[in-house]
């Protein structure tokens, strides 16, 4: 049974995890203003971090992080078994279970993360590239989806929020 005490190391561990492996939640907090600007324009960088932190603060979304850091560092070591050592290092095109693992954090406010998601895999803005370049060294096959995930479901966070904000004034128009 987890109780508060666990839960609460469980939050710290991914937190640290986080800032051991180079990830700001301030850079988390850019990709969801580059991807809500357009449809939000007063939409400010501290509503983003702060929806960042509602995510970061879900519990399936703290597994999804520790499972793929933990697999990024393993592979980083070589300790992984031979295929999956390899295919981690190396960031095979084909692999795919990383992005599958980063869908249980897009899907923490709905479907429109996966648009989201899509979208900012494919321009890969800011930290998303400096996390795609490889050194021969470090391993990140994990963690850019997971950053790209909690950007997405940030996102759609702030989407379901201004939209309901949006449906009370309107009803309040209308009841006048
Ligand atoms: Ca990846």
């Amino acid at each position: 049974m987890i109780d508060n005490l666990e839960s609460d190391k469980v939050a710290e561990a991914t937190a640290r995890l986080l800032r051991e492996r180079g990830v700001d939640k301030k850079e988390i907090g850019e990709l969801v203003l580059f991807l809500q600007k357009d449809y939000f324009p007063k939409l400010t960088m501290e509503e983003c971090i702060e929806s960042v932190e509602r995510v970061l603060s879900k519990r399936e979304v703290q597994n999804a992080i520790l499972t793929g850091i933990q697999l990024d560092l393993l592979a980083e070591q070589g300790k992984l078994l031979s295929p999956l050592q390899e295919i981690v290092f190396r960031d095979e095109g084909l692999y795919g279970c990383d992005e599958v693992l980063s869908l249980a954090i897009v899907n923490v406010y709905g479907s429109i993360g996966y648009t989201n998601f899509g979208y900012i895999d494919k321009l890969k803005p800011g930290i998303l590239k400096r996390l795609n370049e490889k050194n021969g060294k470090d391993v990140h096959t994990f963690l850019d989806d997971i950053v790209g995930a909690l950007a997405a479901a940030a996102s759609s966070r702030i989407a379901h929020r201004k939209q309901a904000e949006k449906e009370e004034t309107d009803d309040s128009d209308n009841s006048q």
